[in-house]
């Protein structure tokens, strides 16, 4: 599909930005694991503190990359889909929001004045200007969300009786989780912590910034997982040479996430006192009720694949593995969904470790946590962005990949990375190493009365992968950049390869309206909602003073 020049230079910018950032996300990521790992003694070259970099290391790679390419590749799948393009002032609203908040946090951290983590809930307080930062990235992508949904209501009215493409299906729904997750942040951020941080009021409920946090934070992880999800049910089986095993699968397990997503913020606060043992128990169980869509999208792509390595003449019972175009330069895009895929097996299953209430006493706090998540934000996410983004940006500017050889073992190489990295976390985490802690100074130095052996070959393995990590980063910045500067060789359009579907299922009405679902959405988070910020308001500890690091 040809789109127009104005939104073509949009979408470019909305990729081109975060991926600039990123060069000092993973920079910081890098210099994390050389830290950790008691080999340096600052966590940067710019001398920067060890918490400083930590929430560049995060609020970059975690928050800012991930909103930005949602709201890009959602302009690309609207338009490509529904034959529409987005609205220019509307897109171009969203992207000076989006920009100027992130220019604001950017300041902020830089200047050492926001060092609160990506999760920033209190006690730890970041100057105003980092909340009001991050505040209008996420107005401007509502932004962008609005429109479509404008585009959307005048299609369907044209398209009553037509299904609505699943790739339409999961933007929408994924943008409908992130609108309501993150009105909560945004009255966190506006209504306690900016006049908290302004002097305004000399303390704040730390509990309720938690709650009010985790509502958005475990949201958030969906967010960031979706496009990915739209990915292997509408491209991968193409791109594997098959067909989808069934859509109707990928329309319930978006429909599922729909449901589940926000009612379960409270598992990552299993250990915080304010709140009543019921609730935890309640929502450790909704968490379970979470990993089934996830359960069913392995099942239909694994189908899927398999179709796929059949049809290319595999016999036998695990043959289509071999037969799955792992190496083929012309559908790189398969490495990267791939590889995603594989780390998620492992993802998946150290979630549902965290997920259940008494284990995760075992690993809250530990190294194991960020060993969990580069199984997963670092690992179908982060790949299903490097790949996409350079498709993008390759089809967006009419020019061809630079160095496709090397575009191709990226996701290969980081893979193997995050695996050997995550290993190192998670068996420290195990032996109680901790999470988010200046260890290199204290821990493992062996004339320090704190040193701790165990830690001495987790966090060498930490470093181990994190440099192999860093090196495919360098290398997909490589083929990123150089695919921006080559030269022009064909007219600039927007085609995904979208897979056919394997059944021809009927359309199922109520898997194609949102309504019911959004009322079932609503009454099962004020369920787990209401009483865990009871709990907040009625055991708030009163006046805890700020912590001031
Ligand atoms: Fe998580 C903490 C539970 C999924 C990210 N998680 C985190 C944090 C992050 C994060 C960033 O219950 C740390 C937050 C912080 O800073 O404190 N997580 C879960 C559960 C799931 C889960 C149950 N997490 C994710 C995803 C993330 C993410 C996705 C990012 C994108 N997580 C937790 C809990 C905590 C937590 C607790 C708090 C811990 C604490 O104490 O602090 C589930 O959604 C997972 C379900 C997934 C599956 C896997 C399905 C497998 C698939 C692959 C199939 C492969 C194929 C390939 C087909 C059941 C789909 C075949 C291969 C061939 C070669 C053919
Ligand atoms: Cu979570």
């Amino acid at each position: 599909m040809h789109l127009s020049k104005p939104i073509r230079n949009i979408i470019l910018i909305e990729l081109f930005v975060p991926v600039l950032l990123l060069t000092i996300g993973i920079y910081h990521g890098l210099m994390q694991v050389i830290y950790r790992a008691g080999v340096i003694h600052q966590s940067s070259f710019a001398k920067l503190d060890y918490y400083q970099g930590l929430t560049l290391h995060g609020v970059i790679n975690a928050i800012v990359l991930t909103t930005f390419f949602a709201v890009a590749f959602g302009h690309a799948t609207i338009a490509f889909h529904l034959k529409k393009e987005p609205n220019y002032r509307a897109s171009m609203l969203s992207l000076c929001l989006m920009v100027g908040g992130t220019l604001m946090a950017a300041w902020a951290m830089l200047m050492g004045k926001a060092s609160v983590l990506y999760t920033f809930y209190a006690p730890l307080k970041a100057h105003p200007l980092f909340y009001l930062g991050t505040a209008l990235l996420i107005v401007g992508s509502w932004v962008a969300f609005f429109d479509w949904v404008s585009i959307y209501t005048k299609w369907k009215k044209d398209n009553t009786e037509v299904n609505t493409p699943l790739a339409v299906l999961g933007t929408l729904i994924n943008f409908t989780i992130w609108f309501v997750c993150t009105l909560a942040v945004a009255y966190e951020v506006l209504v306690l912590l900016i006049p908290w941080s302004m002097g305004w009021t000399p303390t704040v409920n730390v509990s309720l910034t938690r709650t009010l946090f985790w509502f958005f934070g475990h949201a958030l992880v969906y967010f960031w997982l979706l496009p990915a999800y739209i990915m292997f049910y509408t491209i991968l089986p193409k791109l594997a040479g098959g067909k989808l095993y069934s859509e109707l699968a990928g329309r319930i397990a978006f429909f599922l996430f729909l449901l589940l997503s926000i009612p379960i913020g409270v598992h990552h606060q299993f250990g915080d006192p304010a709140i009543g043992r019921g609730i935890k128990l309640t929502q450790s169980i909704l968490t379970f009720g979470v990993a089934v869509p996830s359960f069913i999208t392995a099942f239909t792509i694994a189908a899927s694949l398999e179709y796929a390595g059949r049809k290319r003449g595999a016999k036998g019972l695990w043959n289509w593995v071999w037969k799955l175009p792992f190496f083929d330069k012309n559908v790189y895009l398969f490495g990267y969904l791939i590889n995603g895929l594989i780390l998620f097996i492992f993802g998946g299953l150290t979630g549902i470790v965290n997920a259940s209430y008494s284990l995760n006493n075992v690993i809250h706090n530990t190294a194991w946590i960020p060993g969990h998540f580069h199984l997963t934000v670092a690992g179908p996410v982060f790949l299903a962005i490097l790949g996409m983004s350079i498709f993008m940006t390759s089809q967006l500017t009419g020019k061809k990949i630079f160095l496709p050889k090397i575009n191709t073992i990226v996701p290969y190489l980081w893979t193997v990375g995050v695996l050997i990295f995550s290993t190192g976390l998670m068996w420290g985490g195990l032996l109680g190493e901790p999470r988010r802690t200046n260890l290199g100074l204290t821990y493992l130095n062996p004339e320090s009365e704190l040193y701790n052996p165990y830690w001495v070959i987790t966090t060498m393995l930490g470093l181990a992968g994190g440099g192999i990590m860093f090196a495919a980063g360098v290398l997909y910045f490589i083929v990123f950049f150089g695919t921006f500067l080559s030269k022009r060789t064909a007219e600039p359009v927007i085609d995904f390869p979208i897979s056919e579907v394997y059944h021809t299922e009927k359309r199922i009405p109520i898997f194609d309206t949102f309504r019911p679902w959004l009322v079932a959405m609503a009454v099962i988070l004020f369920m787990a909602y209401v009483p865990a910020i009871m709990d907040t308001l009625n055991n708030n500890g009163k006046k805890a003073p700020p912590y001031l690091p």
